[in-house]
């Protein structure tokens, strides 16, 4: 039955329906459901300035899970053990599952997947800048899990509670996959820091080269953030980037300790007064140009995306005509 009467919400002039109201009480009524903490719906009148960001954030989030498939993928086969390749490929696979769930939700919001994967290719559409940074060794692969993943279920936890019901409800899912994932990069740490000097000395090594970009990974800070404003407002944002920044710091400094790892940052210091602990400044040149694309691997990832795009053309085609013949066969049948 709610089936039916949701269907019948939609907001249109057809002649059964009441009339249409105003645009004021369509939006008085989005913003009473807002403060009420009720979700957005895909059918549901929404400002066009909601749609318009939550299609780029989300589809900036679901383009950041498919090019990190990328710095993990590329040691599949060289993982050192079976069970660690299982993991791995476990990983990989579900962060494809991830940017599936959210083009998904992109597209409930009325753009199709294939304008999408074109802002992405053309390099109009942001990712994640972390995942323009090289894995050089095994020990990255470990510190990704740690370090990135982690800051992405800090950041990711919030969204969870994001106005806009399917981007919430995605969250969910990959909240509790993002969390597997930490915990293998931890683990596969901590069984190399057992190991010889030569293997700490990788994983000292690779959480040097991670620290920093893992801080960035949260955006600029909230008085540079253009976006916060309206995403808070609006629920989609409920903690700031300066304040999950610094929950994530919080959290990893005593997971670095019993590492028995060193975080690169001589001001790293925990405040009694605070009851934080604070941290050097963040090189935001670094930042801006890995995001306008000058990153170490910017051309490198989005080459591979495109190549493999462009390498699945028949796939795509194949799936159409099949379609199509099913479609027409199933016509005659009826
Ligand atoms: N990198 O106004 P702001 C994963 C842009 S993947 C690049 O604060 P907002 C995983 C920002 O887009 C999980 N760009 O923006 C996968 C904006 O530019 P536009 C990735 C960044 O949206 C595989 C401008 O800077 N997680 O877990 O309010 C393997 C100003 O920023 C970045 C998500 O995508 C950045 N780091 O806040 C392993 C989370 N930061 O769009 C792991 C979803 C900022 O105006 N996204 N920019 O042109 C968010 O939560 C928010 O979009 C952000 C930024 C916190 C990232």
């Amino acid at each position: 039955v709610t089936m039916y009467t949701q269907a019948m919400d939609i907001p249109s002039g057809d002649r059964d329906e009441p009339p249409a109201k105003t645009d004021e009480q369509y939006e008085a009524e989005f913003e009473a459901k807002l403060a009420r903490g009720d979700f957005i719906e895909p059918k549901d009148w929404m400002p066009e300035r909601y749609r318009k960001t939550l299609i780029r954030q989300i589809s900036q989030h679901a383009h950041s899970e498919i090019v990190g498939m990328l710095p993990e993928g590329g040691w599949i086969t060289r993982a050192p053990t079976l069970e660690r390749k299982c993991i791995l490929l476990a990983k990989v696979q579900d962060e494809a599952g991830h940017g599936m769930y959210l083009y998904s939700a992109a597209e409930t919001l009325g753009v199709s997947r294939d304008e999408l994967i074109e802002a992405l290719h053309t390099g109009k559409a942001k990712y994640s800048s972390i995942f323009n940074y090289p894995t050089k060794t095994w020990a990255d692969i470990g510190v990704v899990g740690w370090l990135v993943d982690g800051a992405a279920i800090m950041n990711q936890i919030p969204l969870t509670r994001c106005s806009y019901g399917p981007y919430a409800r995605a969250m969910i899912r990959v909240c509790k996959e993002e969390s597997f994932h930490q915990r293998q990069g931890y683990d596969l740490l901590l069984t190399l820091m057992k190991g010889s000097e030569d293997q700490r000395a990788m994983v000292q090594d690779a959480v040097n080269r991670w620290w920093w970009p893992s801080l960035m990974m949260f955006g600029p800070h909230d008085s540079e953030s253009t976006n916060s404003g309206d995403s808070m407002k609006w629920g989609i944002k409920r903690i700031s980037n300066d304040e999950l920044r610094q929950k994530f710091v919080d959290a990893t400094v005593p997971q670095a300790q019993l590492l028995g790892v060193t975080l690169p940052d001589p001001d790293l210091k925990f405040d009694d007064a605070k009851g934080h602990w604070t941290f050097g400044p963040i090189d935001w040149n670094e930042f801006w140009n890995v995001v306008n694309g000058k990153g170490q691997c910017n051309e490198e990832r989005l080459s591979a995306r495109i190549r493999a795009w462009e390498d699945g053309a028949w796939v795509r085609d194949a799936a159409l005509v099949h379609a199509q013949r099913k479609r027409r066969r199933d016509c005659v049948a009826a």
